[in-house]
């Protein structure tokens, strides 16, 4: 014991080795790892710098603390209405966004927005010209959108001229037998289409009713992963009074108690990553209530309520972007992007 404690030992009897029989070799050796190690830290220093001017502006650097947010948001310019979840996602109102700050780091990422909307039977002459118009006019003004149009009869197609970095492509699909069915089946188009192509063509996918029209910009402060869309006349109310599907036999149901908002299928996006699962998991509860012989009160919308409840949105969209002027124009809304249209049901519902 005495002897590896006092003697030498070999490790230390081989590194005075080196020590003594390098000598100039070591030098070199010193300043070239000097020099490979300076070079680390400065390509360290220059990706991390790059990773922070290019960092995604939805999440920003925000830590869980309200006051730091990303550089576009100010959370305090809305202090009347809700302008952020209690799981921290912006809710956006006119007024706490900066568009010139993202409008600067799309436009270096070249961006491809993509927009789905489903005009069957009657919906095509009634509202998907008009749809198409505005949205050409307002919906992510200088940036590349693809619009994605879904008919049933492609020859009744409206001649609409689109702008520059527009362009749109025309499926046709077969109608459903119920209405119920039109709207719920959405869910399955849309998903089939985003696995078929959409995921390589866009950047970020919007989906939206076409009975509506875009009345102002719906421009880039709409962009995230995962994004919905308050339903305008329950945005003030409390969670126990939404129309949450409240059977607990069908896959969208919602217990009371629970719910952070009422939100409107007539608008959602996200990435098509994104999107996709929103799609997959409504339809799967979708047809899983088919088995079971029940259709949830507000169809696609009250799945797609069930699922924000379950995935939250990383942002909200507010009641300013998909605004009905039959409520009036409270002083919360201070600019509309998009209104619904009047409902005229005994013209374009023929089909119970
Ligand atoms: C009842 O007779 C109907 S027809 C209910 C929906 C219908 C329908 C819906 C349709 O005949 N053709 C059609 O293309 N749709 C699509 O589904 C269209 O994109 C429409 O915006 C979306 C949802 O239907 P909606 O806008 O009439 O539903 P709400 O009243 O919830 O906005
Ligand atoms: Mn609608």
């Amino acid at each position: 014991m005495s002897s590896r404690t006092s003697g030498p030992r070999p490790g230390v009897c081989s590194a005075g080795f080196q020590v003594t029989t390098q000598g100039r070799g070591e030098k070199i050796m010193n300043v070239k790892g000097k020099v490979i190690l300076s070079m680390l830290v400065v390509s360290t220093v220059m990706v991390v710098f790059w990773e922070y001017i290019n960092r995604n502006p939805e999440v920003g650097d925000r830590t869980q603390k309200d006051w730091w947010f990303p550089s576009w948001f100010n959370n305090g310019k809305r202090p009347e209405v809700v302008t952020m979840t209690g799981w921290k996602a912006p809710v956006v109102w006119e007024g706490t966004y900066n568009r010139a700050i993202l409008e600067n780091y799309y436009a270096r990422q070249k961006i491809t927005v993509g927009l789905t909307v489903f005009a069957i039977g009657k919906y095509i002459e009634h509202y998907l010209e008009e749809f198409i118009t505005s949205a050409n006019k307002y919906f992510m003004v200088g940036h590349r959108v693809i619009f994605y149009i879904m008919v049933d009869d492609v020859s009744r197609m409206p001649l609409i001229e689109l702008g520059p970095l527009r362009s749109f492509k025309v499926f046709e699909i077969k109608s459903e037998k119920r209405w119920q069915d039109i709207s719920m089946m959405r869910m399955k188009t849309i998903a089939e289409h985003i696995v078929a192509h959409i995921k390589n063509e866009v950047d970020f996918l919007f989906c939206m009713d076409v009975d509506q029209v875009f009345q102002d910009t719906f421009g880039v402060e709409t962009l995230g992963q995962s994004v919905a869309q308050l339903q305008a006349w329950w945005y003030k109310a409390d969670p126990d009074e939404f129309t949450y599907e409240r059977r607990k036999e069908s896959a969208a149901y919602i217990p009371f108690g629970q719910g952070d908002f009422y939100y409107h299928a007539a608008i959602f996006g996200g990435t098509p990553t994104q999107v996709l699962n929103i799609t997959q998991e409504c339809l799967k509860g979708i047809l899983q209530d088919k088995k079971n012989d029940i259709e949830a009160e507000w169809h696609d919308e009250s799945h797609l309520n069930k699922y924000f409840l379950l995935n939250k949105p990383t942002k909200i969209l507010s009641p300013e972007y998909c605004w009905d002027y039959h409520i009036g124009l409270p002083s919360d809304i201070k600019t509309v992007k998009i209104s619904w249209q009047t409902k005229e049901y005994n013209v374009v519902r023929n089909n119970v």
